[in-house]
């Protein structure tokens, strides 16, 4: 009698015990909560691109939605004839086609892209299209572009004189050899948080200069040039495409901050990741930005140069990202 007298109440202090802590455990969460405030909206985007975060950020402010956000603040480069790696103005492939990669993201998982597009001169519309009006996660190069007309989109010439000039200059001897940080690394990667605190993303480029005819990088592969899962984060690549093929980049990042890291600590997980895959040589860039659920923010790269824009309440401001091998 007395032995159950015993454990009933030591059961109950247990319990006591138990709610305790949970209590306890809810005020520290409420404080990390507090402390963690969700930074939102905001916008993150790969290099130094203050017009492209700009527009998402006016669309965020104007209620928008981060999926219109990323989609509309991307569009700015692809139209914009001076950035020679994405869009309008990009460089050709070694037969002088310049030929457009792009994906999309949004808070739901669902995803489009499209590759090897020539001619139409946003081609993360046609990815959103793809995501929102075909049961499928991509199209690629002659395919694609008759998906593009059928959806109103307009052939245009994107070869600028710029890029077609250096293109005939490069032919003379037709090395390839990406060149850091000047080359070919301004693929656009932007990722927002909107009002409600919902995640997007979209990366668009016109791949590496020079490329064999045909040749796909990361950008439009969902998981290596882009991931978003809402519940955790999101992350974009910009450089040597293959590399972050190979590590699958952005979904590692963002798996890795499911685990608990930060942004900034997934992403130099991430660059270390290729680092350790490359152990002979590491004469190439890639750069990496994160964002998590509560608007923390992360970059790192292989090479110093890399640089992003944020723009949240707190400003915008263009982020010099730390490298691996240092200046
Ligand atoms: C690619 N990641 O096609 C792209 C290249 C890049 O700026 O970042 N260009 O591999």
């Amino acid at each position: 009698m007395k032995r159950r007298k015993f454990l009933k109440n030591s059961s109950l202090s247990t319990a006591g015990i138990f709610s305790a802590s949970i209590l306890s455990a809810c005020e520290a969460d409420k404080k990390h909560l507090l402390v963690n405030e969700i930074l939102k909206p905001i916008v993150i985007a790969t290099w130094d691109v203050p017009n492209a975060t700009n527009k998402a950020w006016q669309v965020l402010s104007e209620t928008g939605t981060a999926l219109d956000a990323v989609e509309q603040g991307v569009m700015i480069e692809e139209a914009d004839i001076n950035n020679q790696s994405v869009g309008k103005g990009g460089r050709p492939d070694r037969e002088g086609n310049v030929t457009l990669d792009a994906c999309i993201m949004d808070k739901d998982s669902n995803c489009g892209a499209v590759v090897c597009l020539q001619n139409i001169v946003h081609p993360i519309s046609v990815a959103r299209k793809v995501m929102e009006d075909t049961p499928h996660v991509m199209l690629a190069g002659k395919g694609a572009e008759l998906f593009a007309y059928e959806k109103g989109f307009k052939k245009e010439n994107l070869l600028s004189e710029k890029s077609k000039a250096e293109w005939i200059e490069w032919k003379k001897t037709s090395k390839y050899k990406p060149i850091i940080n000047i080359e070919n690394h301004d693929t656009i990667g932007m990722l927002a948080i909107d009002r409600k605190g919902d995640i997007a993303g979209a990366c668009t480029t016109s791949g590496m200069a020079y490329k064999i005819a045909g040749r796909v990088g990361d950008s439009p592969i969902i998981g290596a040039g882009l991931f978003i899962d809402n519940e955790v984060g999101g992350a974009t690549a910009t450089g040597v495409g293959e590399e972050v093929v190979r590590t699958v980049g952005s979904f590692l990042i963002v798996e890795l901050m499911r685990q608990g890291k930060t942004p900034q600590q997934a992403c130099e997980e991430g660059v270390k990741r290729i680092i350790s895959k490359n152990k002979e040589k590491l004469d190439f860039q890639i750069g990496f930005i994160a964002i998590n659920k509560n608007g923390e923010t992360g970059g790192y790269c292989i090479q110093p140069g890399f640089t992003y824009r944020v723009y949240s309440e707190k400003g915008h401001v263009n982020n010099k990202a730390s490298s691996y091998i240092s200046t």
